[in-house]
Formats: C-alpha cells, sequence, structure tokens
C-alpha cells in the first residue's frame, strides 16, 4: 500500500472467501422482473437507463453492508480512498465483497438483479462478475473522471451491464453522467484512476478518454431517489463533475456478464486486479467464482 493510502488495487483481505459458490447458486433462487420492452430498447440504443424505484426494498440491508466497510475499510477487500490529504470530504469505493457482507450476498443471491441483467443484456444467461459500492460525503468536491469500465476489467464482449443502485437521495449536479451511444463508437479508452484522472499503464492500442464536458448534446444525467437504477453497459462512458457534494451520496452497483462475455488477458493491470483465476483468452469466466444466476428456460423447458 502506498503511503498507508487504501488504493483498491492492493489486498488487504481475501476476497473469495467461499471456495465455490456454485452449489450456493444451486440451491437459491431469483424471481423474474420483466423490464418493459421500451427499457430494453432504450438500454441497447443508448447504453444506459433508468429503471425508476426497482430496488426500493433493498436501499436498507445495501446501506448497512456498506457503512460497516465505511467504518472499518482494511477489513475488506480492495478498499480505496480516493480524497487524500487536505483534500474536503471523502471519496470511497471498494470491490468484490459480496462473499464477505451477508446483506449483499442476499441481494445476489436472491434478488430479481440477474433477470433484470440478463433482459437488458438481450442474453440468455447471467454471470455475476462482482460489485463495486461508492459513497462521497458531504463536502467532497471531486469529480469521477470520465471513463468506462470494459477496459479495467479481465474479460471482453458486447452483452455486459451494471446495475447501479442509489442509496441516498442524489441531484442532478452531482449524479453520474453518461455519454449516450457511447458504447457503439467502438473504441477503448485507457482506464483512469479516480484519485487524480490519471490513466493507467495499459493496452497501448487504447485511446485516451477524449474531452466530454461541454462538447456534447448526448450526456445523460438525472437525479435519482434511493432505490432507483441505472443500468449501463461496460462500454459506455461515466463520470461525475467536481460539484461539491451536499449530502452524503452512496450507490451500490452490480456488474453483470453475458452470452459472449469471456476472459481477456490484458496488457497493463486489471481492476479488480483479479490474478490467478485458472483460465486463458476466450476462456468462459469459471463459475465457482463468477456464478451464473439467471439462465432462460430451454425450449424444451418452456413447452413442458
Ligand atoms: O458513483 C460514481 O461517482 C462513479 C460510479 C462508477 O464509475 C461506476 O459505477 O462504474
Amino acid at each position: 500500500m502506498a503511503d498507508g493510502v487504501l488504493t483498491g488495487n492492493e489486498s488487504t483481505v481475501r476476497w473469495n472467501v467461499i471456495d465455490d459458490v456454485a452449489p450456493l447458486a444451486r440451491a437459491t433462487e431469483r424471481p423474474y422482473v420483466a423490464v418493459p420492452d421500451d427499457a430494453i430498447t432504450r438500454y441497447q440504443a443508448d447504453g444506459v437507463v433508468l429503471l425508476p424505484n426497482l430496488f426500493s426494498d433493498w436501499v436498507d440491508p445495501l446501506a448497512a453492508g456498506l457503512d460497516r466497510i465505511l467504518r472499518s475499510p482494511d477489513e475488506y477487500a480492495f478498499p480505496c480512498e480516493s480524497t487524500t490529504g487536505d483534500e474536503p470530504g471523502r471519496f470511497f469505493d471498494t470491490y468484490c465483497n459480496w462473499q464477505r457482507v451477508p446483506e449483499w450476498l442476499t441481494f445476489i443471491m436472491s434478488s430479481a438483479a440477474a433477470s433484470i441483467a440478463a433482459q437488458l443484456m438481450s442474453s440468455n444467461a447471467a454471470q455475476f462478475f462482482h460489485e463495486h459500492a461508492f459513497t462521497k460525503e458531504a463536502g467532497t468536491a471531486k469529480a469521477t473522471p470520465w471513463h468506462h469500465d470494459l477496459p479495467y476489467y479481465c474479460v471482453d464482449g458486447r452483452q455486459t451491464v451494471s446495475l447501479y443502485v442509489a442509496l441516498d437521495p442524489t441531484p442532478v449536479e452531482t449524479a453520474v453522467r453518461f455519454l449516450r451511444g457511447s458504447h457503439r463508437d467502438e473504441h477503448t479508452y485507457r482506464p483512469r484512476r479516480f484519485k487524480d484522472g490519471s490513466e493507467y499503464q495499459s493496452d497501448s492500442t487504447f485511446d485516451s478518454v477524449p474531452e466530454i464536458d461541454g462538447q456534447s448534446e448526448q450526456v445523460f444525467a438525472t437525479a435519482l431517489v434511493p432505490g432507483d437504477c441505472l443500468a449501463f453497459d461496460f462500454r459506455t462512458l461515466h463520470g461525475t463533475t467536481a460539484a461539491p457534494i451536499e449530502h452524503r451520496r452512496r450507490a451500490f452497483s452490480t456488474r453483470w456478464l453475458g452470452d459472449d462475455v469471456t476472459y481477456v488477458e490484458r496488457t497493463g493491470a486489471t481492476s479488480p486486479p483479479l490474478d490467478d483465476l485458472g483460465v486463458s483468452d476466450g476462456d468462459r469466466m469459471p463459475e465457482h467464482l463468477f456464478p451464473t444466476l439467471w439462465s432462460s428456460p430451454t425450449r424444451s423447458e418452456r413447452t413442458c
């Protein structure tokens, strides 16, 4: 850990405390909740869609789990503090703690998130990748730099979705903004650090994120109430302004992989830094760590 500051990619504790999650996935059930056709169409066209109040019943347990991590971050995997020194407020994020936080494990194993993810991705199956939680405390005046998530990850494919659930009321000025249609622009942009926007050492064929602020009519942002869900593609560019946070804003995101997503060996560091998975380029992600939590009924099951 550099300078005692938690930077997100150092291991503090083991993230996969359950050796094999596949039996748990088989032993649990998740409901099917239909996503309206117009939301799926918008998702496919824009790479982002708002699903209002989708997870209102889950806000309290999801927030309780996050608050425990905020109190003792180094007891959890991959904590990251992006406000340092004399910067006001606190911008904290962390991922891969779903096996350590019972409320999050319950959400992932028993909520409708998996079936919703499959529909948005137009995928038969939804495989769980990881969760990612964010907090900006009151007083924080730090932008989340424009970025897209796919090049941070050791996966590649087009059928992906993040389900980002607001845990606090979030005014439009400080909410995440998205560049509509950017998931279709066929560019991959270098991952950036939240601390200062600097780029990771990564594939030299990747571009730098272009200047977006003030230059695009296509920026989408909306105020959020707790339980609202923003669904977005791993390739959709997103970020925030540095407008000061007046009231803490927390969010809980789950990341999902569809039928065409496979492991990719990146040339630089990935985030999360998931090493030694025992897979090669083009393989499916291993089920004992990344369980498939939704599969559409096969033709024969449908007609029985
Ligand atoms: O909440 C934020 O400011 C950042 C969210 C984000 O970058 C993500 O969910 O990928």
